[in-house]
Parts: C-alpha cells; structure tokens; sequence
C-alpha cells in the first residue's frame, strides 16, 4: 500500500512575514492525518520555516537544486546546502523552470542525481504541453522525460524519489485534467516503470498537478494510480491546502 503525499509549490510568492504565517497556519490543521505533507519554499524562507517545523510532521522541500555540488555556478544552490535546512524533497524539473529558465532533460537528471546524494527525495515533475497533447505526444514526451533520469541514475534511483505528473497546459491556467485525464497517465508512467521493475512501480508515489484545488482534489485522489497532489496557487492560502491535504 502506498503513502500519500500533498506537497505545496510556494513558487516566488510571500515575504518572510506571511510565509511564517501560511506555515504556522498549515501547522497548526494537520491534525491526525497520517497521510505525508511538504512545503516547497522560496530558498530564503527555509532557515525559518525549518524551524517552524521542526517536530512537526509537516516535511519541508526546495522548488530547485543546482545540477553541480559546488563551486562557481552563481546564483545556484546546492543539495548539501539545501540538507542543512532539513529538506526532505526538492522538486526537479517543474515545467517553468523547464520552460522559462531552460532546465533540460539532461540538467533535471543532473540535478535529481544532486537531491539524492544528499539524502534529499527530489520530486521529477514531467508532463506535456497542449501542443503535444494535442499532436498525440503525451507519452512519447513522459518518456524522454523518465528517460533522461534512467539514463543517468538507473532506475534503482526511483525507489527513492517521487514523480509528479503537471500536464503544462493545467498550471497557472484554471484547467484541470479530469480525473480520467490524470489517472490516465499516472498508470502509463507507472506500467513504464513496471516493465523495467516492478516493486519500484508499485512503491514510487506518483503526484498530480496543475490547477488541483478544493473542489476536485478527492476526484483525483481517488484514483488507483494517483497518490496525491503538488499544489500551486490553492498551497498559498492554508485552509485550501489543508482542505486538499485532507481530502485524501
Ligand atoms: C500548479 O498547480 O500550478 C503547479 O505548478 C504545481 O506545481
């Protein structure tokens, strides 16, 4: 049986202030749900809100992690650095950074490679833009996408990390896949898995996201093959989050 798991995406939204806010409120309604949750922060929110969670079970996670362990990559923040704020998960391979920062295939594999030699789970967002969608892509896209990672770490690497499957034409759009959509290719990402193992394909939790909020988050949920939600705008308002959170 699976766990399942909410993670919030903050994105570069807040200020410190409503930051401690939004996290001493999502705290605060986690009540005795013993399914696991996370925030993704902005990096310069973590040193307090690893505070604010500590001896909680509220998990804590970066939006990104550098492709290189360390040296002169300005602007980059490294896996150990992120380790010493208690970050359980960085996401890899969300598709803005894909799309407006030129994240490759190559440099989310790089960079989920970097998360895990810091004991840091990454969460490998892949999904297909409407374009694809539309000229039959989806999966040919998930697969160069789950490649690029097998390629590099092997699959082994899955039975520690997480996939979140965000169709780009559901993020930051309103529109959702409809719960069929989703489940569609949450079970073709994990039959890919399974052909190469199959105890990783039955373990490794598979998120949805794009666009989930209170109102279709238990449709979704519901489904066989997805454990759980990566949740963008309705993360920053802790009673929809929480609401999600407890919709599974
Ligand atoms: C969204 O729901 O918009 C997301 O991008 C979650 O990562």
């Amino acid at each position: 049986m699976r766990r399942s798991l909410v993670v919030g995406n903050w994105k570069m939204n807040g200020t410190l202030a409503s930051a401690e806010l939004l996290a001493k409120g999502i705290i605060a309604g986690l009540g005795g749900n013993s399914a696991d949750i996370a925030i993704c922060v902005p990096y310069v929110h973590l040193p307090r809100v690893s505070e604010l969670v500590k001896n909680t079970s509220l998990a804590l996670g970066a939006q990104n992690v550098a492709d290189k362990s360390s040296g002169a990559y300005t602007g980059e923040v490294s896996a150990a650095m992120l380790s010493e704020f208690d970050c359980k998960y960085a996401l890899v391979g969300h598709s803005e950074r894909r799309s407006y920062y030129g994240d490759t295939d190559e440099s989310v594999a790089a960079r989920f490679c970097q998360a895990q030699e810091q004991n840091i789970i990454p969460v490998l967002c892949v999904g297909e833009t409407l374009e694809q969608r539309e000229q039959d892509q989806t999966f040919a896209v998930i697969n160069t996408q789950l490649d690029a990672v097998i390629n590099l770490a092997g699959i082994a690497a899955f039975s520690a990390a997480v996939i979140a499957y965000e169709p780009v034409w559901a993020i930051g759009t309103g529109k959702t896949a409809t719960d069929e959509q989703a489940q569609e290719v949450h079970q073709y990402i994990r039959q890919y898995i399974a052909a190469k193992d199959q105890a990783i394909a039955d373990k490794i939790q598979i998120l949805y996201g794009g666009s989930a909020k209170p109102d279709n988050a238990k449709g979704l949920f519901a489904m066989p093959d997805i454990d759980g939600g990566l949740i963008g705008g309705a993360s920053l308002d802790a009673e929809s989050f929480l609401k999600i959170y407890h919709s599974i």
